[in-house]
């Protein structure tokens, strides 16, 4: 049976030979030219509305294909369902979906922003890889809507639209992430497509919005699920004084987000794997093989009452390896703060349904903001932000392992 792939950016399923082209608008050598108009697909799929070359059928193994009115031969290929041009080797190269998760206000946006820009610029230098725009409309897009806002204007973010009120879809960011394997002898670097998709936290609150999320979750390669420390109710008291308390109950608490994705997910949990993509399994057993990375963001909040030695004190090893060691001491002190937090039901549902899951602590601020939601005058100083991306990473093959583990 043929392997399924899935688009990055409409993260519907299809094979290698499926996909189709869009002719270049080039004068083809027999002087032939197709004009460019708008494509009522992509309007629809992804809200694009600049005019193009026609889109034709041809074999999708191949990376070129003539236009059957112009003759003139193409190389841009694209997705047979949603229409957007495909990242250049895709099918070829690894792709990755990673869905953020996760309640109002826990802190996703800023996260996503922060970890992106720090692999862009900062870690990546160091840490022997690099992280590029896929594509420019994910490019023009970063920059206005999350890093610019942020890091130039220091403005944090309003709650992100849910996937209801976008059209029926969400809008991932593409981005290509490459690997230097500098020690090996034969050095050729690596790539992996990486699409990241933000939701809202009122995407898990309403049955529509439900709906119009599961292509995406059930389809993802791995998941982000973002838990706020401060809606723990035994959390508060530890608190640093002065932090912005949210609401600890309710429709919105993390463990009815936790749940409601898990419902999601259930369904599709047989064998994993892109074969499994979307097909509901037909046996009841089983637990979900979809990595999730269980995130407690905002931890600058308790820094100060965390007891001395404790791993989520302590700067973590930085280079472009996943430390098996050093991530499993996080993970159970993670697991230890969650008991004393009240939140030991989380630690429930995970180890009953997942296959495997990581706990990790970050803050992406690294302060609270100011009053008036803006970043503190210190400036963004990023907490271990990189973690969670490289043990999916890792647990996807795509980057080394040190340890055991
Ligand atoms: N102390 C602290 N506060 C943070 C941090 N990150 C986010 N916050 C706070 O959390 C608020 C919400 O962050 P967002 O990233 O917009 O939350 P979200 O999960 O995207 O929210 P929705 O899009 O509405 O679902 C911010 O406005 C900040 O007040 C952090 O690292 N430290
Ligand atoms: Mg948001
Ligand atoms: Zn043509
Ligand atoms: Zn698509």
């Amino acid at each position: 049976m043929a392997a399924s792939l899935a688009c990055p950016y409409c993260y519907e399923t299809f094979t290698v030979r499926e996909i189709m082209f869009r002719c270049s608008t080039q004068t083809s050598p027999a002087g032939k030219r197709c004009k460019r108009e708008r494509d009522p697909v992509l309007v629809e799929r992804r809200g694009l509305r600049g005019e193009l070359g026609p889109v034709f059928t041809a074999d999708g193994r191949t990376q070129l294909a003539p236009c059957p009115q112009c003759e003139a031969v193409t190389t841009f290929r694209i997705c047979p369902v949603c229409h957007s041009t495909l990242p250049a080797q895709f099918g070829v190269v690894d792709n990755r979906l990673i869905a953020m998760v996760g309640a109002k206000a826990s802190g996703k946006t800023v996260y996503m922003t922060v970890l992106l820009h720090e692999l862009m610029n900062r870690v990546g230098a160091r840490g022997g890889f690099a992280l590029m725009a896929a594509d420019d409309e994910t490019m023009t897009r970063f920059g206005t809507d999350y890093q610019e806002p942020l890091y130039q204007d220091s403005q944090l973010f309003h709650g992100t639209r849910t996937a209801v009120a976008n059209d029926n879809r969400v809008d991932p960011l593409v981005f290509r992430f490459g690997l230097e394997r500098r020690r090996l002898l034969h050095s050729r670097p690596e790539h992996t497509l990486l699409s990241f998709f933000d939701t809202a936290g009122e995407d898990f609150n309403s049955h529509e919005s439900i709906q119009v999320n599961t292509r995406y979750l059930a389809n993802a390669d791995g998941i982000i699920l973002i838990l706020d420390p401060l809606q723990f109710p035994g959390s508060r008291p530890l608190a640093r004084p002065g932090s912005v308390l949210p609401q600890t109950e309710g429709e919105d608490s993390p463990i009815n987000v936790l749940s409601r994705v898990t419902s999601m997910l259930l369904p599709y949990r047989a064998g994993g794997g892109l074969g499994a993509r979307l097909r509901p399994s037909r046996r009841g057993a089983g637990r979900i093989s979809t990595p999730i990375a269980v995130v407690f963001a905002k931890l600058d909040a308790f820094w100060d009452g965390l007891a001395p030695g404790s791993p989520l004190l302590a700067q973590p090893p930085g280079d472009e390896r996943f430390h098996t060691a050093d991530s499993l001491d996080v993970h159970e002190e993670v697991r230890h703060l969650l008991r004393e937090w009240r939140g030991g039901a989380i630690d429930q549902i995970l180890e009953t349904n997942y296959q495997r899951y990581r706990y990790f602590g970050i803050s992406a601020l690294g302060n609270s903001p100011t009053a008036d939601s803006r970043v503190a005058p210190t400036g963004i100083q990023p907490y271990r932000v990189t973690d969670p991306l490289l043990w999916l990473l890792s647990e996807f093959g795509s980057v080394a392992r040190h340890g055991r583990g």
